[in-house]
């Protein structure tokens, strides 16, 4: 009989709680788990594929070093010794900052990971620190920091209770939610039309997620800043601002209404490819519903304006009363606060040190991952010389990242903490393999404050780790006490190991409900905390950091249409970021990394479904395969990030395989927006031909 474990998916956001079956140590199925506190049962094919990525054959399951005969497998204690000694004879050389840290996303989703991530970088003390917030949240999360004066006060829906979800540049149906733990993100949101509510799309492709919507309106790739602008017109205009309710912890209000007047729907619409009149409508049916919701991720935080048009979602929701309101975008109450912590911690969060090339500001203590390649490649003091990646891929997922790949083999030293040998750990001297969070038991910290439902969940280990793998924090941990504290190391390992438990505890008998991790451990479905809460905060409206770039938007909106091609993205269910791409019970069936392109384009370009194309932006090239799509608005053509595997025939056996080039060798690091520094991705110039 195989025994029954319950622990929560960290792959993506959603938070899934899944139930599995496992026998002599090894998962032999995975579902979702119908008693969980948030899903209820949902999974996706990403979640089943858990039990293929932890016995992939392609796993690392040893440290091991590159040599000029290929990698050779070595044991920990060499490893740690040869880091150690490596790095702090560069650093004591070249000074703490010739070493650069990239942390990346999947160390959101293991608190192992993330208080690991944070300790070494405190150990390793550099100004080059990056993660992906430049290629994602950066926007926002500076944009509610200027707005609600919290980097962490990050509003999510109300979607169990709203009545009208105004959706921008989100695509749920293949990421599940991002910046929210939706649970199932299909279940809760087709529940809001069920039960008469309202959902509008934003996006320049007519996505999957527009199937669970009751309007679609594409939009020109970079236009969501001025829609917003045009639907606060119309509020203003009509009357439907709540002014004496909001009055009372708004800043702002005037103002905003002075700048809103300058943007009719009618100056707006043509420049954003959506009628005046259906603005209109859209901002009326906003004011006029019971409860209402923008909400804004990738689509608009990569974009052109990425900080304006987040600024924006969070104004519109203020200015309509939906702040804090039930079914309006609300503060989740999580078990564990982490915000009071880090504000205590925080104080500046922004440009307290800058790039040294490109003078571009740090943001919550890392760099825009765009200057990362130019670092290592500029000679001088502080220049990049040795290099530490954990859970990323900036080769692929950071802009240029083809070029980043050509600057790594520069380097002094470089050393990678991964699962895989990928297009970035394969340039490495040393990688550590980690163990997964079903091997170690996790807590997701910061998902858990962005959940729809305030809930509360452990996620124990569900099966061993692979003999001798070690885990990120012991990892992380490990090196950060070598380099600055070897002493500690004598207090012991064993304690050392169990800390971040210790510390979740701690958090957790603090937190708002009292609550203990053995209270945990004891609900292997979670618990229930009840609905979001009511509450209100101080608000500035009109943020001077943001009001500055508005010139920029104007010029924009002024400025003569390019008749060229723009690029987007795009995300599918079955793929995650740069990864899980060598496991073939994702990958097989069709072909999923396409250049969509709409029939007309296609027609006057003289190309057919099926085409091999070259596709060329002002920094580089790659081909794919065409495929013609109405879900396309004419003159945006759509690829998918996170592909080219190619050059990793060895150590990525089924993805190397996979026909999809790397995107970002076409994006640009030179393009920034001014605000915060984010890498703008979204709407690359770029022509396509026959190959
Ligand atoms: N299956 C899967 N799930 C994932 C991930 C994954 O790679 N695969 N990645 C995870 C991560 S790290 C994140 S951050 C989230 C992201 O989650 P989402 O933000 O939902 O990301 P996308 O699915 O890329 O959806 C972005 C949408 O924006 C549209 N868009 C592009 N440009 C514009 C524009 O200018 N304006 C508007 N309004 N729309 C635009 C695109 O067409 C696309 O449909 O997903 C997470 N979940
Ligand atoms: N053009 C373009 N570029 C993009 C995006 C886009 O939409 N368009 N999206 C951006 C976004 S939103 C993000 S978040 C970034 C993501 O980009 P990255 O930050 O580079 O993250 P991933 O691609 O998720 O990195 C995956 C790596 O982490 C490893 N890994 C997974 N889990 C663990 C773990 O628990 N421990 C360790 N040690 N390793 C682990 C995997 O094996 C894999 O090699 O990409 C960004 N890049
Ligand atoms: S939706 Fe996200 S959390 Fe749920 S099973 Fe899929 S990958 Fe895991
Ligand atoms: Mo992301």
């Amino acid at each position: 009989m195989p025994d029954l474990r319950f622990a929560t998916c960290n792959l993506c956001d959603s938070l899934c709680g899944l139930r599995f079956s496992v026998e002599d140590g090894r998962i032999e199925a995975i579902a979702g788990d119908a008693e969980d506190v948030l899903s209820a049962g949902h999974v996706c094919a990403k979640g089943v594929g858990l039990r293929e990525l932890l016995s992939d054959p392609d796993r690392l399951r040893t440290p091991v070093r590159r040599t000029a005969a290929g990698w050779q497998a070595i044991g920990w204690e060499e490893a740690f010794a040869e880091i150690t000694r490596k790095l702090k004879a560069i650093q004591r050389k070249h000074g703490r900052d010739a070493v650069g840290l990239y942390v990346g996303n999947p160390v959101a989703h293991s608190h192992r990971a993330a208080l690991g991530s944070q300790l070494l970088t405190a150990a390793l003390g550099t100004k080059n620190r990056f993660d992906p917030n430049s290629q994602d949240g950066a926007p926002r999360l500076f944009a509610c920091w200027q707005v609600y004066g919290d980097a962490l006060a990050l509003p999510v829906p109300d979607v169990d209770r709203t009545e009208f979800l105004l959706l921008l540049g989100a695509n749920p149906a293949a990421s599940n939610g991002s910046m929210v733990a939706l649970g199932d993100a299909r279940k809760r949101l087709k529940a809001i039309v069920k039960r008469g509510g309202r959902i509008v799309l934003i996006d320049p492709r007519r996505t999957e997620t527009a199937a669970w919507c009751t309007q679609h309106a594409a939009i020109r790739p970079g236009g969501d800043a001025a829609l917003l602008l045009g639907m606060l017109h119309v509020l203003f205009a009509e009357g439907r601002v709540a002014k004496d309710a909001i009055a009372s912890f708004a800043d702002g209000l005037v103002e905003l209404e002075a700048l809103a007047a300058r943007f009719a729907p009618e100056r707006v619409g043509p420049a954003i490819d959506i009628p005046a009149d259906t603005i209109r409508q859209v901002a009326r049916d906003f004011g006029a519903a019971g409860s209402a919701c923008a909400y804004g991720r990738i689509g608009i935080a990569q974009g052109e304006f990425g900080p304006l048009a987040s600024w924006l979602v969070e104004v519109l929701n203020i200015v309509t009363g939906n702040l804090g309101r039930a079914g309006g975008a609300m503060f989740p109450s999580p078990a564990t606060d982490i915000g009071p912590i880090a504000r205590r911690l925080g104080g500046k969060v922004f440009g307290r040190w800058r790039s040294r090339v490109r003078n571009l500001p740090e943001f919550l203590g890392s760099l825009p991952s765009a200057v990362l390649a130019e670092e290592i490649e500029t000679p001088g003091p502080g220049q990049i010389r040795a290099l530490i990646t954990m859970a990323g891929d900036p080769v692929l997922s950071t802009p240029n990242g083809d070029r980043l790949g050509r600057a790594l083999q520069g380097l002094a030293f470089q050393v990678g903490i991964d699962f895989y040998l990928n297009e970035t750990t394969r340039h490495a001297d040393i990688v550590l393999p980690a163990a997964h969070a079903l091997e170690t038991g996790n807590f997701d910290l910061l998902l858990l404050g962005l959940a729809v439902r305030n809930v509360a969940r452990w996620s124990p280990a569900v099966v061993p780790p692979p003999p001798g793998v070690l885990d990120d924090w012991q990892i992380a941990s490990e090196l950060a006490l070598r380099l600055r504290a070897p002493w500690l190391l004598r207090l012991g390992r064993r304690l050392l190991r169990r800390l971040p438990e210790l510390l979740i505890d701690g958090l957790l008998r603090f937190g708002k409900y009292r609550l203990r991790l053995a209270d945990l451990r004891a609900a292997p479905h979670g618990i229930d905390l009840g609905p979001l809460r009511p509450s209100r905060r101080q608000v500035q409206l009109m943020p001077a950091a943001l009001v500055a770039d508005l010139p920029r938007l104007e010029r924009w909106l002024a400025k003569e249409r390019e008749t060229g091609l723009l690029l987007i993205g795009r995300r599918h269910l079955r793929s995650n970021n740069s990864w899980m791409h060598n496991l073939d019970l994702l990958v097989k069936g069709p072909l999923r990394t396409q250049l969509l392109m709409h029939p007309v384009d296609a027609g006057r370009l003289g190309l057919e479904d099926g085409a091999r194309v070259r596709v060329r932006s002002g920094v580089g090239e790659v081909t794919a395969v065409l495929a013609l799509s109405d879900t396309m608005a004419p003159g945006v053509v759509s690829l998918p990030h996170g592909f080219g595997h190619s050059s990793a025939a060895e150590t990525l056996r089924i993805a190397s395989k996979l026909d999809g080039p790397n995107v970002n060798a076409l994006t640009d690091r030179l393009r920034i927006e001014p605000v915060v520094g984010a890498s703008i991705l979204g709407g690359v110039a770029v022509e396509v031909e026959r190959a």
